[in-house]
C-alpha cells in the first residue's frame, strides 16, 4: 500500500533479510490502483448527485489511445491521445519540457533555447500550465518524429502545456481539431491539416466536434467512435498503439512536516534500510518533548529521543521516520473506530464491524466531495482487500447539512461582525429551544440566515406545549367516543405517520410544523365540553413521545410530569394506526330493485368498486342478491345505492 520513490532491493549485512532499501523521500498511498472501482462504485451510492460528479471529475477517467512515435534517433515515445480518429492530422508532436527524450534529443543548434526553456519551466505550477487562458510557449528541439500511419516528418517540440505527470508526458499536436493546438500552430507557423469534416459538410477550423474521417486513407468517410475504434485495431496491429485508460487521480501523497499526525510508523537502518515499525510496538506515540520553531523542518527531526530507536529487525541504532501522516488518514478510518472505541488490542475488531457497518446515514460538509469522503472510500476497500472488512463502501447513505448564516445573510465571520453565538441563545432560552429553531427555521441540506424572531417563536411553541400537556393530565370526563374523538384522533395519526416520514428524509422542519399542528388539534379538543380523559392523556403522551428527538430535555421533563415511567427514551416511538386515517364515513340508503333495505356507512372517497363489496357483502343485501347477476349498480354520491338485479 505504502509506495516510496527510488526503489532499491537489497539485504542486511548483518542478519541477510531481504529488504528494500529507500532514500529518505515521500510516502505515498497507491490510490491509483483504486480509480476505477471509486468511479464504478458510485453508482450504487445513495449520494447528492453533485458530490458523486465532483468525485467523478475529480478521478478523471479518460479513454483513448497510446501512440508509439519513433525519432530519427532511433528513439521512441508514446504520446497519449482520447483522438486517434484525427492521428492523419498531425503536424508536430509535443514533449513536456520535463520529458527525459527533451534533452537527448535536442540539437545543438537549439540546446541553449531548450535549456532556458526547461528552467522557465520549473518555476511555473500545473494549475497556470493547464489554463486556457494562458498563452502558449514551447521551443523547437531541433529533431524530428515519424507519424506511424502515414510515414510523414513531424518536429518535435516542447512545450508547457503538456504535463509530464499525466498521460505519457507526450502530446501529438492536431491544430485543425483542438483548440490548444490551433492557437499553438498558428503562432509558431505550423501546419493545420483538415482530416475531421463536419456531416453537413460546413466545417470551420478549429473543428472539435466528432466528425467525419477525411485526408485519412482507408478510414476515409468512418465517423466518431467506429473511427477511433478502426484507427486504434490498425495501430495496434502495426504494433504502434494501444487503446489506453487513464485517470487525472493521482496517488495520495501522505507525508507530512508536521507535529500534528499521527506518527509514520516506519525506521530507517543503515543496515536494513527502510522498516515497518512491528505490530506489537504500534502505534508509534508522538512526543511531548518538542520544538516547534519555524524553520521548514519537521518538528519531530529535531526531537532526539524520538528520532533515536532501535531497527526492530536487526536491533542496530537506527532513526525514525520524521515526518507525520495527513491527518486525512485518520479521518479515512475513524468511522471504524466509532464502531469498537473501546477495543485495547487493536484499532478495531473486525466481526464487530462488520456487524455494524457500513453507515447507513452519514452527514457532513460538501467541502469534503474530493478528499475525506474519497479517502475514506478507498481506506475501506484497501482494508476489503487486505482482509478486514466485508463490505465495499463506507457511506452507503450521505447528507450535506446547509450552512446557517449571520442574520444579514451572508456567512458568518468575525470580519463580517455577524456571528451568532450559541452560548448566548442556549443560556437565555436553553439548548432545546435553540435546537427545535434549528430544525424549525431551516430546510436541513439548505440552512439560511438567523432570525431572532424565529427562536423567539420556537420558545412559545414549547411554552405552548407545555400548558397543554398540563390541561391534558388534568383533563376530567368519561365522554363516549364521537366526533370531536374521531377528529383528534385523525390528526395524531396523521401526524405520526408524517413525522416518522419526514425524520427518515431528515425533513426536520416539516416534521416541527406537523408536531404544531398537532397541538393546535389539542388546543381545540380542550375546548370542548365533554372530554375523555383517558383518551386525552393518551394523545398528550404521545406529543411528547413526538416532540422528544427534537426537544429531549423538555420532553423528559413533560413525561415525568404525566406520571410515566423514566425515560421518555426508554419508550417507543409511536406508530401510526392507520384505521385512524379513514376518513369520514356518510350514510348511504341501500336498496335493492329500487327498495330501500338497509342503510350502510361508508368512508369518504371511497372507489366505487370497494363500495360495491361493502354493499353486497351487506348482511341484509347478500340474501337478496347471492347467486343473481347484476344488472345494475347505481350510486348517487353522498346518499344512495341501488342494486337492480
Ligand atoms: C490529440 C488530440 C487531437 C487531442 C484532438 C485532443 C483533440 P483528457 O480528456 O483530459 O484525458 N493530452 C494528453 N496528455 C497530455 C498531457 N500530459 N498534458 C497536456 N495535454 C495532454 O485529454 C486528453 C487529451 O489531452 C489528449 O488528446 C491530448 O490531446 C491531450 F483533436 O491528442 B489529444
Ligand atoms: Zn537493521
Amino acid at each position: 500500500m505504502l509506495a516510496n520513490e527510488q526503489v532499491q532491493e537489497g539485504c542486511c549485512e548483518r542478519c541477510g533479510t531481504p529488504v528494500v532499501k529507500k532514500d529518505l523521500t515521500q510516502w505515498f498511498f497507491k490510490i491509483t490502483d483504486y480509480a476505477e472501482e471509486l468511479l464504478s462504485g458510485l453508482d450504487k451510492l445513495d449520494w447528492p448527485e453533485k458530490t458523486k460528479l465532483m468525485q467523478r471529475n475529480w478521478i478523471g477517467k479518460s479513454v483513448g489511445c497510446e501512440i508509439e512515435f519513433a525519432c530519427e534517433s532511433g528513439d521512441t515515445f508514446k504520446v497519449f491521445t482520447t483522438r486517434p480518429d484525427t492521428v492523419f492530422g498531425v503536424s508536430y508532436v509535443v514533449l513536456a519540457p520535463e520529458h527525459p527524450l527533451v534533452r537527448k534529443l535536442v540539437s545543438e543548434e537549439q540546446r541553449a533555447a531548450v535549456e532556458a526553456y526547461i528552467e522557465n519551466t520549473a518555476k511555473t505550477n500545473e494549475i497556470d500550465r493547464l489554463s486556457s487562458s494562458r498563452e502558449k510557449t514551447g521551443v523547437f528541439i531541433g529533431h524530428y518524429a515519424i507519424n506511424p500511419v502515414n510515414g510523414e516528418k513531424v518536429p518535435v517540440w516542447a512545450a508547457d502545456y503538456v504535463l509530464y505527470s499525466y498521460g505519457t508526458g507526450a502530446v501529438m499536436g492536431v491544430p485543425a481539431h483542438d483548440e490548444r493546438d490551433f492557437a499553438f500552430a498558428n503562432k509558431y507557423g505550423l501546419p493545420v491539416k483538415k482530416v475531421i469534416e463536419n456531416r453537413n459538410g460546413e466545417t470551420v477550423l478549429p473543428f472539435c466536434e466528432d466528425g467525419i474521417c477525411v485526408n485519412s486513407l482507408q478510414f476515409d468517410g468512418k465517423f466518431g467512435e467506429e473511427a477511433r475504434t478502426a484507427i486504434t485495431n490498425h495501430l495496434a496491429k502495426l504494433g504502434k498503439g494501444e487503446r489506453k485508460v487513464n485517470y487525472r487521480l493521482r496517488d495520495w501523497l501522505v507525508s507530512r512536516q508536521r507535529y500534528w499526525g499521527a506518527p509514520i510508523p516506519v525506521v530507517y537502518c543503515p543496515h536494513c534500510g527502510t522498516v515497518p515499525v512491528p505490530y506489537k510496538d504500534l502505534p508509534v506515540k508522538l512526543p511531548y518533548n518538542v520544538q516547534f520553531e519555524p524553520d521548514g523542518k519537521s518538528p519531530l527531526a529535531k526531537c532526539e529521543e524520538f528520532m533515536h530507536t532501535k531497527c526492530p529487525v536487526c536491533g542496530a541504532d537506527a532513526t525514525r521516520e520524521a515526518d507525520t501522516l495527513d491527518t486525512f488518514v485518520c479521518s479515512s478510518w475513524y468511522y471504524l473506530r466509532y464502531a469498537d472505541a473501546h477495543n485495547t488490542r487493536a484499532p478495531f475488531d473486525p466481526e464487530t464491524v462488520n456487524k455494524m457497518l457500513p453507515v447507513d446515514k452519514y452527514v457532513g460538509g460538501a467541502e469534503h466531495a474530493c478528499m475525506h469522503l474519497l479517502y475514506a472510500r478507498f481506506f475501506t476497500k484497501a482494508l476489503r482487500d487486505m482482509g478486514y472488512l466485508n463490505f465495499d463502501e463506507p457511506f452507503t447513505s450521505l447528507v450535506h447539512q446547509g450552512v446557517i448564516l449571520g442574520p444579514d445573510g451572508n456567512r458568518m465571520s468575525k470580519s463580517k461582525g455577524n456571528i451568532v453565538s450559541p452560548d448566548d441563545y442556549v443560556s437565555e432560552y436553553g439548548s432545546d429551544v435553540f435546537r427545535l429553531y434549528l430544525m424549525f427555521g431551516f430546510s436541513y441540506t439548505e440552512g439560511g440566515p438567523w432570525s431572532d424572531d424565529g427562536i423567539r417563536s420556537a420558545a412559545k411553541f414549547l411554552e405552548r406545549t407545555e400548558r397543554i400537556v398540563l390541561k391534558a393530565k388534568e383533563a376530567k370526563g368519561s365522554a363516549e367516543h364521537g366526533e370531536e374523538e374521531h377528529k383528534l384522533n385523525y390528526v395524531r395519526n396523521n401526524s405520526i405517520k408524517l413525522i416518522t416520514r419526514d425524520l427518515e428524509n431528515f425533513s426536520f422542519n416539516t416534521a416541527v410544523a406537523r408536531l404544531m399542528e398537532y397541538v393546535n388539534a389539542l388546543y381545540k379538543y380542550d375546548g370542548c365540553e365533554n372530554k375523555d380523559a383517558a383518551f386525552y392523556k393518551e394523545c398528550a403522551a404521545d406529543l411528547v413521545l413526538l416532540i422528544a428527538p427534537f426537544a429531549p430535555h423538555f420532553a423528559e421533563e413533560l413525561w415525568e410530569m404525566l406520571g410515566k415511567r423514566y425515560s421518555v427514551f426508554d419508550q417507543r416511538y409511536p406508530v401510526c394506526d392507520e384505521s385512524a386515517l379513514v376518513q369520514e364515513s356518510i350514510e348511504y340508503a341501500v336498496q335493492v330493485n329500487s327498495k330501500i333495505k338497509t342503510k350502510l356507512m361508508i368512508p369518504e372517497g371511497l372507489a366505487e368498486e370497494e363500495m360495491r363489496a361493502l354493499a353486497l357483502a351487506n348482511d341484509a343485501v347478500r340474501p337478496l342478491v347471492e347467486g343473481k347477476a347484476i344488472k345494475k349498480f347505481i350510486v348517487v354520491p353522498g346518499r344512495l345505492i341501488n342494486i337492480i338485479v
